[in-house]
């Protein structure tokens, strides 16, 4: 089983959950996708969930639009840190998603993203963060990918306007 596992409620997140995909992979870390929902398959998702361990997975990233309740109800069945990415929705802009990622009731906690593009990013980089504590090879790549987000800011600093 994957150190790092992306569970999408639906093909149609597919395109967010890219750019987690881009960055695990610049980092040369491996990892699972599925499609499962927690409104339309939730007896798949359960299975799938309670199949992982603890011992080999790291983290999960999940990844939901409008009434999101898929990160919830992952965290709901395991004790695996649980990274939760709201997907923009054309009626409410995303403001539907985050609410029902961030609003956890107190005990199971879902480590909620910014709406979007930036959020499948950073749940990337945070997830890369949490294996960075027991990989030396990781920790050492991150450093280096913050020290060139640094160098990139400072190189546009002079700005005429
Ligand atoms: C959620 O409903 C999915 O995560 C998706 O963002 C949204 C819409 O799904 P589709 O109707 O496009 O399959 O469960």
């Amino acid at each position: 089983m994957k150190k790092i596992i992306l569970v999408m409620g639906s093909a149609s997140d597919q395109e967010i959950v890219k750019e987690t995909a881009e960055v695990l992979k610049q980092f040369k870390v491996s990892f699972e996708a599925k499609v499962l929902s927690a409104h339309r398959t939730p007896k798949e998702l359960t299975k799938y969930v309670e199949s992982l361990s603890p011992k080999s997975t790291k983290v999960i990233i999940a990844y939901a639009g409008m009434a999101a309740a898929l990160s919830g109800v992952v965290a709901a069945h395991t004790t695996i840190p649980v990274i939760g990415v709201p997907i923009e929705t054309k009626s409410l802009k995303g403001l539907d998603s985050l609410l029902s990622t961030v609003q956890m009731p107190g005990g199971i906690p879902v480590a909620c993203m910014a709406i979007g593009k930036a959020g499948a990013k950073n749940a990337a980089i945070f997830a890369l963060e949490i294996l960075a504590l027991s990989d030396t090879r990781i920790a050492k790549q991150l450093k280096k990918y913050k020290q060139n987000l640094r160098t990139a800011v400072i190189k546009t600093s002079k700005i005429k306007l």
